[in-house]
């Protein structure tokens, strides 16, 4: 808790413009603080230690010598490149600094100042514990004076905690608790030793800056900012000094300054600054991020002893329930994503060029908000949202799990989640960027991940925690994420929860948990109004929505196959699809203030097994590596960005399964022309960012496709390269199934050129890859073949396969234990019986077993015609062949 021990105030706090020379002079180049980036040298072990590695002569000789920022874990892969990359070890990891600390001045404190150590950190220096910290995302400072050599090595020891949670551990006190997402363990920020003289800007105050700055008023003319200063005096005695308080534009230039006296007595103070900002420049997001330094110097008969700078932007916004976002009285619609901090082969532990990379990528994409999703991200990162001009949703890691048992959480759990939004808040006060602070993610879903017994109860936590963010800062709303009001098939914690904030956000997966691909537009339209509706006063965004695409597995029809959201395939059609779905739902609705993809790039999560990766969710629009942009970040791309874009889908789709393809490409002018093999196939129109060719033939070999579009006077143009099956190469569709892949030798296409029917699953399986039934097995040399199927009482195939003889080979069976007694199927082909009355379950002799049916086709110009229809019961197809 934070100690103010008084609060002396003393002097006029005068706001005085600055003098002329001020404003011509750049900004002062006053001390900045001393600080000793400790990055390097240290010595790492996983696991217990046999002696106390804590003490000052352990020997550490054996240990891994590591530079920070560093995570001992690596989670996930792909299956189609290097595979899973795992270690997901929890528990202890333990590092070792000996440092040759400067020799300094007497009277100096030395604080160590961690930006992040995941998730329970204890710090001894030359052998006595000095502080403990729990918390796996804020910063945190300890003051190790006494016990601190200036002149001599110092040995520092961490031990970080990530340490599975469950009944007992230390680490079922310190939130999430749970969620898709793992927690990395080490100290994966930077660590740095800070110097001060003992009367300063206060650096214990939550890890936060100690300077506050808040506009209080803003027009065109002016703006008033009130500066907090927290400070402190270790000494014992009070010290008159001064308290400088300036505001610096872009340029570097003084605007603003304000100076008064400070009685500093021992203890914890804080002092107001009052300035006022001549015809401001706002801080306007994407258009124009405007920033002006604030800065809070201590001085002490003309001497800086201490000074914290501080981004400041000025802005108002406000959020209407009926009309949506507005930045600077304008109304804007926020469309981004949501971004988790880790990246392939790095773990958490990413440097500032990753934390760049990021940001540029989500720049490119066209969004105007990021949600940092589930937790504080590093200072770098909010700094960059800063100089982008993204809207920020900030999250407390109150995620899925309320408690681990089954009331509302122990005491200590409360104190922690308390702390942490207090650190978050405090830590990043003074980004303009961030708007809304949430204090949960679906905590409403009764699941939570390992919860047992009943249903916890996630309100009065929630309720408790909102208050403390109001506390903290009155001036942005807060908000949540919730999981289940109105979606049926989840299962709640049994306690209303929205509302329980000033803003909410819907995570919405329709179209993927609720896989309803054909009516997922329309569901999502009446879900959104219904929610509206029921909650006319309360501004409402959709938090998240997605799925899983993987860049390497494909399908020629979306809408054809089984939606096999936790296991494979997740071809990135489905994906782009999905979003070309919902955006325009989204877009079309005001009362949206803002959206967020579930997310920018694949994250590590290592209860998943599902498309092609291994520990990873592939909801990314971007792969966890950041080397492929998946399709639907190009439709994004066109449908936010505000300049002219244009890009062929499907480049990632080379090996066609089928001689004909829709070749899409996503666009912002109203139309586009494609260019196929050199002949031109016109124009079509561009409908929501999206212009299609239905059909298009491919040769065998290599087809180039060349589209162009305009915009004014400039001309995009996009190229792709597709390859067509061989001439007698056949056709072969894997019905049922929403992917193709190879099997048996031969190339099998997702479900394809049919109507009517559904497509089935032999084995449903649950999240992390968990049968949810009896595995089931058909007895044939492809079982695979069975793994979808295709059933119905009356289904067609429309296959464009050329002209010629061929032989057409069904593959058929009988799910149902108990056969249909009376099933008669009847298959034609153009019109003429090749199958007539086969009872499937009876010719196969049982449930589970393969029949074949083989005929031959005289195919024309029109392609094959195959209908399926089936009285008594229905048919089930696992794959038709067409061969030679
Ligand atoms: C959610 C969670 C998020 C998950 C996501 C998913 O609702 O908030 O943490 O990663 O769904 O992909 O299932």
């Amino acid at each position: 808790p934070m100690a103010i021990a008084a609060l002396f105030m003393t002097g006029t706090a005068l706001s005085v413009p600055a003098t002329a020379a001020e404003r011509r002079s750049p900004a002062t180049p006053a001390a900045t603080r001393d600080v000793h980036p400790l990055l390097q040298g240290w010595r790492f072990h996983f696991g217990n230690v046999q002696a106390d590695a804590s003490r000052a002569d352990f020997d550490d000789s054996g240990w891994d010598q590591v530079a920070l920022p560093h995570s001992w874990n690596r989670i996930g892969g792909y299956r189609t490149q290097r595979g899973p990359d795992s270690n997901n070890r929890q528990g202890h990891g333990w590092y070792r600094l000996a440092y040759k600390a400067p020799a300094v001045a007497a009277g100096l404190r030395q604080y160590l100042d961690f930006a992040a150590v995941s998730k329970i950190a204890d710090v001894w220096v030359n052998g006595s514990h000095v502080g403990t910290h729990k918390g796996a995302f804020g910063r945190f400072r300890i003051d190790v004076t006494s016990v601190w050599r200036p002149g001599q090595v110092n040995t520092v020891v961490v031990r970080a905690d990530n340490s599975k949670v469950e009944a007992g551990s230390a680490t079922a006190e310190v939130i999430p608790l749970s969620g898709d997402f793992f927690v990395h363990g080490g100290i994966y920020r930077d660590v740095a030793l800070l110097q001060l003289p003992a009367a300063s800007i206060d650096p214990l105050d939550h890890g936060g800056p100690g300077v506050y700055a808040r506009a209080t008023e803003i027009t065109a003319d002016r703006a008033l900012v009130e500066v907090r200063t927290r400070l402190r005096n270790l000494g014992s005695s009070a010290q008159p000094l001064r308290l400088v308080t300036r505001v610096t534009d872009a340029a570097g230039k003084t605007v603003a300054r304000e100076e008064q006296p400070v009685q500093l007595a021992p203890g914890a103070s804080e002092a107001i600054g009052r300035v006022t900002l001549p015809k401001p420049h706002l801080w306007n997001g994407r258009r124009d991020p405007y920033l002006y330094t604030v800065t809070a110097e201590l001085t002490d008969t003309g001497r800086v002893i201490d000074r914290v700078d501080q981004p400041l932007g000025l802005r108002t916004f406000r959020f209407d329930a009926d009309k949506g976002f507005f930045l600077n009285g304008q109304h804007v619609k926020l469309h981004g994503v949501s971004r988790h901090q880790d990246a392939l082969g790095s773990g958490w532990a990413l440097t500032p060029a990753q934390h760049a990379q990021d940001m540029a990528l989500i720049e490119e994409l066209g969004a105007n908000t990021v949600r940092q999703a589930h937790y504080q991200h590093a200072d770098q990162w909010t700094e960059l949202a800063d100089k982008a001009g993204m809207v920020v949703w900030a999250e407390l890691p109150y995620v899925t799990t309320p408690s681990l048992t089954s009331d509302k959480g122990s005491d200590a759990l409360w104190a922690n989640a308390e702390e942490q939004l207090r650190e978050q808040i405090r830590q990043n006060y003074n980004h303009p960027s961030i708007m809304m602070w949430s204090v949960g993610n679906e905590v409403d879903s009764a699941k939570g991940f390992g919860q047992k017994g009943a249903p916890p109860k996630p309100l009065a936590l929630l309720q408790r925690l909102n208050a403390v963010a109001h506390q903290e800062d009155p001036d942005r709303p807060t908000t949540m994420a919730d999981c289940c009001e109105g979606v049926g098939m989840i299962q709640t914690a049994g306690e209303k929860v929205v509302g329980t904030t000033d803003l909410v956000g819907y995570n919405r997966y329709f179209g993927w948990y609720y896989p309803k691909p054909l009516e997922m537009a329309a569901q999502l339209g009446a879900a959104l109004d219904k929610l509206h509706a029921d909650h006319p006063a309360l501004p409402l965004s959709i938090s998240e929505y997605g799925g899983g695409g993987a860049v390497t597995q494909h399908s020629d029809d979306v809408r054809s196959g089984f939606v096999n959201f936790v296991g494979r395939p997740h071809p990135e059609e489905y994906a782009a699809w999905l979003h070309e779905q919902t955006w325009p739902v989204i877009a079309a609705r005001n009362q949206v203030f803002a959206s967020w993809v579930w997310a920018m790039f694949d994250f590590a999560s290592d209860f998943r097994d599902e498309g092609d990766s291994v520990d990873l969710n592939d909801k990314g629009l971007v792969t966890a590596d950041r080397k492929v942009r998946k399709d639907p970040f190009w439709y994004y791309q066109a449908a936010w960005g505000e300049t002219p874009a244009l890009h062929l889908a499907g480049k990632h789709y080379v090996q066609r399964a089928y001689p004909v393809m829709d070749v899409k490409a996503y666009a912002n002018a109203p139309s586009a022309t494609l260019t196929f093999n050199g002949r031109k196939l016109g124009d079509t129109l561009c409908v929501n960012f999206v212009c299609e060719w239905k059909g298009v033939a491919l040769k065998p070999g290599a087809n180039k496709a060349v589209v162009t579009s305009r915009t004014g006077a400039r001309t995009l143009r996009d190229t792709a390269t597709w390859t067509g099956p061989a001439a007698n190469a056949g056709i072969r569709i894997d019905a049922g199934n929403l992917g193709g892949r190879e099997l048996a030798g031969h190339r099998f296409g997702s479900d394809t050129f049919v109507t009517g029917g559904t497509p089935v699953i032999l084995n449903l399986v649950g999240f992390g890859g968990r049968s949810l039934g009896p595995l089931r097995k058909v007895e044939t040399a492809t079982p695979e073949l069975f793994e979808y199927w295709r059933e119905g009482e009356a289904f067609s195939y429309r296959i464009p396969a050329p002209a010629g003889t061929w032989t057409v080979t069904l593959h058929l069976f009988e799910p149902r234990p108990g056969g249909t007694a009376n099933q008669a199927l009847t298959v034609t082909a153009n019109g003429a019986t090749a199958i007539e009355g086969l009872n499937i379950g009876q010719a196969a002799g049982g449930p589970l077993r393969e029949v074949i049916r083989s005929f031959p086709v005289k195919v024309g110009t029109d392609g094959l015609m195959l209908d399926f229809k089936s009285t008594g019961g229905k048919a089930s197809l696992g794959a038709i062949e067409i061969t030679r």
